[in-house]
């Protein structure tokens, strides 16, 4: 066969299958989901895996680009912000003798999809079998640029092997429908705005046809759209090169249309080929210090490269105005809101791999501390209560109603009650400081959200007659339950919360003195409030029983009726659904980890025997109703050393976005339960965790690893670790950086430079199973 001359080999993806993810055949039935799956983001842009060739009048989904922080709220009644899609940028429509291509049956049979995680490449193939007397081939890739966030990059190649034709090829960027308002259109660049938000919209693009290495002129022009006529012969090679480039203005001080438009041409000066290199070369760099090797086991090697693709798809370090949503830019589902998914579970792996977008997810978070102060104001506190859902300006954003799977109207309650949000925020501060030392972060934005969001505890938290402090009237992660008392994850992580903020007011009154004065006078922050700050952490019931280690996930749990999931093996739905509202919330089946969440985050607040306790207890009454739940489950588990559970549990959460396994991921990828697999294999597997001075590792494999390799970033130093199972040995290493701490096992060790730790382990890991102390799950 005739090789594509202008390819070479870029079309063809990464050898090693670990690295790739790979679906044939076509099913309407299924688009959507592949779509999700498929879908390529650099963080500022993220595209929907669906076919960029055109399928005539299908009415097939839009092919949805998003644009990080481009909210606008719709003019209904009770409205809340969502991300606006842009328009379209990679259709092509083609036809043969006046006929779209797409549109002669058989079209379907060969539609395969492939995904190049190693490089962030989407590429498709399909092949024209059934015109007379004409075959063809064609072949198409597309990129949003890692390098240059602005930039998406699409190839169609169409190789004639047999056969004379005429033909059409459109190319064009559909802007329709898109909810903003259009401020210029010009043959290659447009401008849109949003009606409310304030915001700007401007892409460029441009598009050439190359025939066998010759441009070919186009025959009909108009805005943002191209056409091309000719004759098809046998072995010509076709190459239509789009390039676009897309810019967001919040404040329209720019002329984001230039912008957008000297982008372009840098880009377009560059040469697809220059633009594809340093793409390649950025994803390179991601994975040199994020990828995570698994031996023994392929298929889970491949679902942590697939973890680990979207997790690197889904941050921008040059943002800090904008936060990773709870379906990243892979998805309409939640609007683009963001959750405490981000800060519990997907900064530990930005936090311990990519710091810069750490920083810059959590300074997101400082640039809307505005927002969730006007919230403890309007609902009668002190200090920051961050939003549950949150869009671009940190207002509350969680829907008041919706349609319940009865059809049914219900009132929407987390968006008031769900507060140990701000917690969860305070946490992945303090975890981002004790992992990078950042000082200039703590210094001015970290610790005036620790100070916000403690005090926010401190006022909610009333003293009452039992000498006790009392959190009344909130949701925690289980949000099965609705309008609780003294739920233990909110109750424990406020008291976490307030005690870091007195260890950063102490830390800043003795590092940076005049900062402390001048953030303590402006915050009108005094001992006397410290004090009392002191007094609620102490005095905060948190619903441990100290005869048993045994936390009451809130006031009232244990006489809830019990139900055992046991007797619903197989089923298909939520327990919500299969209980009803009502049944579910007078019981104790839970929605997600809640005291088995609080076991994940802060294990020093389960003494001896008390983790295992509590896991032991909750595990079974959890039903997994969040995508969430699994992951957080299997990293407590692979921590108690419950190895069998943790690999199932390890197994279901990786299968969500690869098989389909939870409601609505054509909505958009999970990727809280990604971070979640990434913390499962580290925290869990690995046995990783934060110490104030260094590093520990406690391993604990599933018995089929042979072996496991990761790095990590600690305090600007570069920490390669492998596990080895079969050898019983952990080796460490520090590719730079000054000595640090690393205790094995219980034991201390100083790590240098250039000089790897080669340690046996005590236990031959995975050696610990455990049983599963739950019914089945869906
Ligand atoms: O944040 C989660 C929540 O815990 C459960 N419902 C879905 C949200 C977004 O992922």
């Amino acid at each position: 066969m005739r090789q594509l001359r202008t390819t070479g080999q870029i079309l063809l993806p990464t050898e090693d299958t670990a690295w790739v993810l790979h679906e044939d055949g076509c099913d309407p039935l299924r688009d959507s989901s592949r779509e999700t799956r498929f879908a390529i983001s650099n963080g500022f842009l993220g595209v929907r895996g669906a076919q960029a060739i055109n399928r005539g009048a299908t009415w097939a989904t839009p092919l949805c680009t998003y644009v990080a922080g481009l909210f606008d709220t719709p003019d209904t009644i009770g409205a809340i912000p969502e991300l606006i899609p842009a328009a379209d940028w990679l259709q092509v429509g083609i036809s043969l003798r006046g006929s779209s291509l797409a549109h002669h049956p058989g079209d379907i049979s060969s539609h395969p999809l492939t995904l190049d995680m190693k490089r962030g490449a989407l590429l498709t193939e399909f092949r024209q079998f059934d015109v007379p007397a004409l075959s063809l081939r064609l072949r198409t890739l597309r990129l949003v640029s890692q390098c240059a966030r602005e930039v998406g990059l699409q190839i169609v190649q169409i190789e004639i092997q047999e056969g004379e034709d005429e033909i059409t090829l459109n190319a064009s960027l559909e802007s329709m429908n898109l909810g903003l308002i259009t401020e210029r259109l010009e043959p290659d660049v447009g401008v849109w705005r949003t009606r409310h938000s304030g915001k700007t919209l401007a892409m460029a693009a441009s598009v050439t046809l190359r025939i066998d290495d010759e441009e070919l002129p186009t025959t009909a022009l108009g805005h943002f759209k191209w056409s091309w006529n000719w004759k098809l012969r046998p072995g010509q090679v076709i190459s239509l090169e789009r390039m676009v480039t897309v810019v967001r203005s919040d404040n329209g001080a720019s002329d984001a249309g230039s912008v957008a438009r000297q982008k372009l041409n840098i880009a377009k000066t560059l040469g697809w080929h220059e633009v594809f290199a340093e793409h390649e070369a950025a994803w390179s760099h991601r994975w040199e210090r994020s990828d995570v090797e698994v031996n023994g086991d392929p298929v889970a090697q491949h679902a942590l490269r697939f973890a680990l693709y979207h997790l690197n798809s889904a941050a921008n370090p040059g943002d800090d105005s904008v936060s990773i949503g709870a379906r990243a830019l892979t998805g309409p589902d939640y609007l683009g809101h963001v959750f405490w998914d981000t800060e519990i579970f997907l900064l530990p792996f930005y936090t311990l791999t990519w710091p810069e977008a750490a920083k810059a997810l959590l300074m997101y978070r400082f640039h809307t501390l505005d927002g969730a102060r006007a919230k403890a104001a309007r609902m009668g506190w002190r200090g920051a209560l961050y939003a549950w859902e949150s869009a671009d300006t940190g207002v509350e954003a969680t829907p008041e109603n919706v349609v319940g799977p009865d059809r049914q109207v219900v009132e929407v309650l987390s968006g008031k009650q769900e507060q140990h949000i701000s917690a969860d925020v305070a946490y992945a501060i303090w975890q981002y400081w004790r992992a990078t030392g950042d000082e200039d972060f703590l210094r001015d934005a970290g610790a005036e959200i620790l100070f916000e969001t403690a005090r926010f505890w401190s006022s909610r938290a009333l003293l009452e007659p039992d000498g006790r402090c009392h959190i009344r009237g909130v949701i925690g992660p289980d949000e099965y339950h609705e309008d609780i008392d003294d739920n233990a994850f909110t109750n424990v992580m406020a008291r976490w919360n307030i005690r870091r903020a007195l260890d950063a007011s102490a830390l800043m009154r003795e590092r940076w003195p005049q900062r402390w004065e001048q953030l303590s006078s402006r915050l009108g922050l005094g001992d006397p409030e410290l004090q009392h700050w002191l007094d609620v952490a102490d005095t905060l019931a948190t619903g441990l029983d100290p005869e048993t280690g045994l936390f009451e996930q809130f006031a009232g749990f244990h006489g809830l009726e019990q139900i055992s999931l046991a007797s619903y093996t197989g089923r298909s739905v939520p327990m919500d659904v299969v209980l009803g509202r009502k049944r579910t919330q007078e019981s104790q089946i839970i929605k997600q980890a809640d005291v088995v969440a609080l076991l994940a985050l802060l294990p020093e607040e389960f003494v001896s025997e008390a983790g295992g306790i509590n896991f032991k207890f909750y595990e079974p009454r959890c039903g997994h109703g969040s995508s969430l739940s699994r992951p957080m489950h299997g990293l407590v588990a692979a921590r108690l050393g419950y190895s069998e559970l943790a690999s199932r549990l390890f197994q279901e959460s990786t299968a969500i976005d690869l098989a389909d396994t939870h409601v609505a991921i054509a909505g958009g990828i999970h990727i809280a339960a990604l971070g979640g697999v990434w913390q499962m294999a580290i925290f869990g597997f690995g046995g990783i965790s934060l110490l104030d001075d260094g590093i520990a590792i406690d391993p604990k494999l599933p018995a089929r690893w042979r072996s496991l390799k990761f790095s990590l970033m600690w305090r600007g130093r570069d920490l390669q670790i492998k596990i080895n199972q079969n050898l019983n040995s952990i080796n460490a290493t520090l590719k730079c950086g000054k000595p640090m701490k690393l205790v094995v096992e219980g034991e201390p060790y100083e790590l240098r430079f250039g000089l790897s730790l080669n340690l046996a382990t005590k236990k031959a890991a995975g050696q610990i199973t455990g049983q599963s102390f739950g019914g089945a799950n869906v």
